[in-house]
């Protein structure tokens, strides 16, 4: 399958009814369980309120990315997976995959999917519940070790869990399930688990979790919804976490104040992560999580409730971070990637994000922390993971009961 995207930069410049206009109705969030849109978007509105106060976070697309804008190839790599959600690329240039469902496979390069590996732990497949994200540990080349974020039920409903394994040499096996964490408390329904798990270049993993759909709990230190936390390997708790020792407050939280954060990575030279949050009607970010400091939600936000109500106390607070970025209306941002390739070099240092309800993956262009622009390709298919292969080109989940491993090639 191939089939180009043409690059919006014609249609585009500052202007705001595109910001209106490109991406579709309101509406954001991941899955089915998504309620609809039940009111017109604010986007006129809370982008020209951004655009006259310096201090304000400004829409990702209120800039047009003009370094080598062009269309891209899409070749499928893979096909057969259900809803795929999590990839990481072995030593030897196989593909682990997650499915949410609950199931976890090989994907040699020719696109031939094992059977599925064995031990994985029962996942809460209901919703946006399922296995989620995996990676590998650092030293995977000596010690065989993955790490893997689901949906767990237990007392008062279903929440994230995070745990690590080790991979068989068969590679059709994982053995010494651990539980590493578990998301407090557990609640009702099936949204917003996040999760994605990231290696800081110290060796911490980080993991960032969504609030539920519970709202305030993303600001109440003493639970780990709406949170990105960080853990050592085997769980315990760093001691140079921000709240250590700090009464009223979880040890492990590194940030607050996140709603559904689906997308986390590392910069490549700085270390820090990005991580990319979905708003409600509007409202999705692109934050740096810095320790201890807060992400606003649900006090500020960009978006609206699906109602058309306001959230919280409007866009800024005292104390509470901007995103770097925000849209309006909702891509539905899933994982992001700094492109490190090296195959377009007007592309190295970008930062690549899959959108779920645009069906895109978007380029932005990044001067320090500041996004300064946007492409938008077309995928025609709603986009969940993008990593950068070994052999530099940037590869996508499809979330799709057909989903697939796309290749983006440029
Ligand atoms: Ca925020």
């Amino acid at each position: 399958m191939k089939k180009n995207s043409k690059n919006r930069a014609s249609r585009t410049s500052l202007s705001l009814a595109f910001v209106a206009a490109a991406c579709g109705g309101g509406g954001g969030g991941d899955g089915s369980s998504t309620p609809a849109a039940a009111a017109s978007s604010s986007s006129a509105s809370s982008s020209a309120a951004a655009s006259s106060a310096a201090s304000l976070s400004q829409p990702c697309n209120a800039v047009t990315a003009s370094a080598t804008p062009g269309s891209v190839t899409i070749t499928q790599v893979a096909a057969g997976l259900v809803n795929p959600w999590g990839l990481a690329f072995l030593p030897d240039g196989r593909m682990l995959v997650t499915e949410r469902p609950g199931r976890m496979r090989i994907v040699a390069a020719n696109g031939s999917l094992s059977s599925p590996i064995t031990g994985v732990p029962a996942v809460y497949a209901s919703g946006q519940g399922g296995l989620l994200d995996v990676v590998l540990d650092p030293n995977y080349a000596s010690n065989s070790i993955i790490y893997f974020a689901y949906a767990e039920s237990g007392t008062g409903g279903s929440g994230t869990a995070v745990a690590r394994a080790v991979l068989d040499p068969t590679m059709l096996a994982l053995s010494a399930v651990t539980v590493i964490y578990r998301q407090t408390p557990k609640v009702s329904g099936d949204g917003q688990y996040g999760a994605r798990l990231v290696f800081s270049t110290d060796g911490k993993l980080f993991v960032a979790m969504g609030e539920r759909q519970k709202f305030t709990p993303a600001q109440d230190p003493l639970q780990s919804l709406g949170k990105v936390v960080r853990i050592n390997t085997d769980g315990s708790i760093p001691p140079d976490n921000p709240f250590v020792g700090r009464s009223g407050y979880l040890p492990e939280i590194w940030s607050l104040g996140h709603r559904n954060p689906q997308g986390m990575t590392r910069h490549p030279a700085t270390g820090q992560m990005w991580t990319a949050e979905h708003g409600a009607m509007g409202g999705d970010e692109i934050n740096t999580p810095e320790a201890g400091k807060n992400y606003g939600w649900p006090v500020i936000s960009y978006g609206l409730n699906y109602d058309g109500t306001k959230i919280g106390e409007g866009t800024s607070k005292s104390g509470m971070e901007q995103p770097l970025c925000y849209w309006d209306p909702s891509i539905a941002p899933g994982n992001l990637v700094f492109y490190t390739g090296g195959k377009v070099p007007a592309w190295s240092g970008n930062l690549f994000v899959a959108a779920l309800k645009d069906m895109s993956l978007m380029r932005l262009t990044v001067s320090g922390t500041q996004i300064t622009g946007q492409e938008r390709f077309s995928i025609g298919k709603r986009v969940r993971d993008v990593r950068v292969g070994p052999d530099g080109w940037l590869y996508l989940l499809t979330d799709e009961t057909a989903g697939q491993i796309l290749k983006i090639t440029h």
